[in-house]
């Protein structure tokens, strides 16, 4: 499934007065100064060691190659110290450094990536230095673990050294702020500080999605991210200024946009999804609910109840959504997945939270006509998309578990016929299989749901657990065990392995389970 949404002559509508807001909400960058913590050469028979004190005096030439290992994901940006052995350098260096999140990431060859989302998003620079000794400043700011240096060429009289390397790391959330959790559990401790770092990573200027791609704040993930952070290191002055991003540019017609590019200056991308602007009234209530700021709400009400007016006027009859609706809903990256039913439920359950926000608004009339349209749309799921003799949700003849988890999350379901179905979840599972951890965390959220705490912490264990067994430092951005060089773009080299939306079992384990761990409430999902 390719997401490419092109809008020839797109004119974002800007609202000077609301991002006047988000830019005064600016957060403050935390720096660190790192190194790396091993170095070794990548060989066919395996990895060699090589002793970092003695990498400053190891003479590198054409063909040679070394990588090093900074012992954990971080965000920065990188400084090269360079020296030169043998006599003067009579030619400038050239190399290549690659950097990769995860070590399997540098085994993938970057002219073999012929995907669809952009190719320069691998991380590797060419660089060519007239001068040594020097100091050489990496343009970008990187995503990594590993660099690995290549040297392309030197000359027949020099060869290179690389005297040093550092990263300045930078977060506006501080790791060091954060208590890990501790509740006597390994593998729930170890998920927990992943999804810390996680979060810790893409917490920068704004909520990005992923600090390597695509660097940008989507309106998915932040709803996802913020929960986290409510949960963690309580970031919540930036989930104010994304969520006046978000208002301040959008489509002509007032649609929120999927995502939000913040520079040079922000501007609403052309790409629109059902769900994720739907999202918006979400995401705002629940960030009121973290914190009473009246100003916000009044900031920010209109545009969230435009949100779900815009999407209930291009449904049939107000509560039907189209094949068109389905087609622009994202749900998960799952190729063939008939999304109807989920676009009708996150319609109902946008509209669930909606209300609260017209409550709190204090709009009788409003919240009279959602808890109308929260019933239509009630009624409306049963009957078209409910198959009593099967006991599952049917959307455009399949039965996937998007369809159940999404209905379930709306509160289609009674409690009972809600266990009832999350109960036989696992035989549908394979239908569409479940690609990212993003749908993961809303199947966890329908299990707790439907009251099955034990079945929801064990997919937390087995997946997000899963992968930290497969080398996770920081959660990643797809994940199909069955398929683990399974990559939505067409190249595990462009996949994000920090990406914001993995990052949720800090939240889950935090807010929704208590020590021992077992369940304590479900998460208030409407
Ligand atoms: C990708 C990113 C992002 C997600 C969108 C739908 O570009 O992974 O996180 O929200 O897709």
């Amino acid at each position: 499934m390719e997401l490419i949404q092109r809008i020839e002559g797109f004119t974002p509508k800007n609202d000077p007065r609301l991002l006047g807001k988000a830019e005064q909400l600016r957060p403050v960058l935390h720096y660190r100064v790192a190194g790396p913590m091993e170095a070794f050469v990548r060989e066919e028979t395996g990895d060699r060691p090589v002793s970092l004190e003695e990498l400053p005096r190891r003479p590198l030439g054409p063909g040679d190659r070394i990588c090093l290992d900074f012992g954990t994901h971080m965000v920065g940006r990188i400084t090269l110290s360079l020296g030169s052995s043998g006599s003067h350098p009579d030619a400038p260096a050239l190399f290549q450094v690659r950097l990769a999140e995860i070590r399997r990431e540098l085994e993938e060859d970057p002219k073999a990536y012929h995907g669809w989302v952009s190719r320069s998003w691998i991380q590797e620079e060419t660089l060519r230095v007239d001068e040594l000794p020097a100091r050489v400043d990496l343009p970008r700011r990187c995503a990594f673990r590993f660099l690995e240096l290549e040297v392309l060429d030197t000359s027949p009289k020099y060869r290179l050294l690389l005297q040093e390397v550092r990263c300045v790391t930078e977060s506006s959330a501080d790791l060091s702020q954060v208590t890990p959790l501790s509740i006597g559990d390994g593998l729930l401790e170890r998920i927990d500080r992943a999804g810390l770092r996680t979060l810790a990573d893409c917490t920068q200027e704004i909520f990005e999605d992923g600090p390597k791609r695509d660097q940008r704040l989507w309106m998915g993930d932040l709803r996802l991210q913020a929960l986290a952070s409510y949960a963690s290191f309580r970031s919540l002055d930036l989930v104010r200024r994304c969520l006046y991003l978000f208002a301040g540019t959008r489509f002509p017609d007032g649609r929120i946009s999927a995502c939000v590019f913040t520079k040079p200056a922000p501007e609403a991308d052309d790409t629109w999804l059902l769900d994720y602007s739907l999202f918006f009234p979400v995401a705002l209530e629940e960030y009121l609910e973290e914190r009473d700021d009246p100003e916000t709400l009044e900031d920010l009400y209109p545009a969230a109840m435009e949100q779900i007016d815009l999407i209930r006027a291009r449904f049939t009859d107000g509560i039907l959504p189209r094949p068109e609706d389905g087609e622009a809903t994202f749900v998960d990256w799952c190729d063939g997945l008939d999304k109807r039913a989920c676009a009708q439920a996150i319609l109902l359950y946008a509209a669930r939270h909606g209300r609260n926000l017209a409550r709190r608004m204090g709009d009788r009339e409003r919240e009279a006509d959602l808890t109308v349209l929260t019933e239509r749309l009630e009624h409306g799921a049963r009957e078209t998309f409910w198959d009593p003799e099967q006991g599952f949700f049917v959307s455009g003849g399949q039965i996937s578990i998007a369809s159940q988890v999404w209905m379930i999350l709306a509160g289609v379901l009674k409690p009972e016929e809600a266990r009832d179905v999350m109960e036989r979840s696992d035989a549908i599972l394979e239908n569409f299989p479940m690609q990212t951890p993003y749908m993961h965390h809303y199947y966890v959220s329908a299990l707790l749901q439907a009251g099955l705490a034990e079945k929801a912490l064990a997919v937390i264990r087995d997946y997000w657990g899963g992968m930290l067994e497969a080398g996770a430092d920081t959660f990643w951005e797809a994940w199909d065990p069955a398929h683990p060089d399974g990559s939505p773009y067409g190249g595990l080299i462009v996949n994000s392995f920090c990406h914001a939306w993995s990052c949720t079992p800090v939240y889950l384990l935090r807010r929704c389970f208590s020590g021992s761990p077992q369940a304590k409430e479900a998460p208030q999902e409407s």
